[in-house]
């Protein structure tokens, strides 16, 4: 089910630092089509709810603060093998131990404020983008 779509933000440290754009254009030129894209801040409500599997670790209160304190970019987006390709895009949640070229190595501070979101399967995938896209906000 929709192996070629996956669902990306761009979180509030890329946003506040002037990345949307070269990230935008990262995401483009490693073959992705934008389908779905939305400017906003999430609520407190939002973020609990999409982060909702973390709500145990200690990290969840510091996570909720960061992805609420200023706007994100949410965007779906297509290609073959969309979830595995852009996981490999974006690099390792701790930019520390993210490969040359990933986008977290090139823009994120820390393993906490690590610049970008991507799912993590086809069926969180298709959750996510219905999260924050109704069908008609999605173009093909
Ligand atoms: P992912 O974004 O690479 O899939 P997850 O383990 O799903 O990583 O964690 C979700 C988000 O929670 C991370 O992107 C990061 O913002 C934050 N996070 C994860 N682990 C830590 C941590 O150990 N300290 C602080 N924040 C963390
Ligand atoms: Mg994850």
């Amino acid at each position: 089910m929709n192996s070629n779509r996956t669902f990306t933000m761009l979180k509030p440290d890329s946003i506040e630092q002037g990345y949307m754009l070269p990230i935008l254009s990262m995401i483009k030129e490693a073959g992705f089509k934008i389908i779905a894209l939305k400017y906003k801040k999430m609520t407190k409500e939002e973020a609990e709810e999409f982060y909702s599997i973390h709500s145990d670790k200690p990290f969840f209160k510091d996570l909720i603060q960061f992805m609420t304190r200023g706007p994100i970019v949410a965007a779906a987006l297509e290609k073959n093998n969309a979830v595995d390709d852009f996981r490999k895009l974006i690099g390792s949640t701790d930019p520390s131990e993210a490969e040359d070229g990933t986008i977290r190595k090139r823009y994120a501070k820390s393993k906490g404020e690590n610049a970008v979101h991507g799912s993590d399967s086809d069926e969180n995938a298709s959750i996510e983008i219905n999260f924050h896209f109704s069908d008609k906000e999605i173009f093909t």
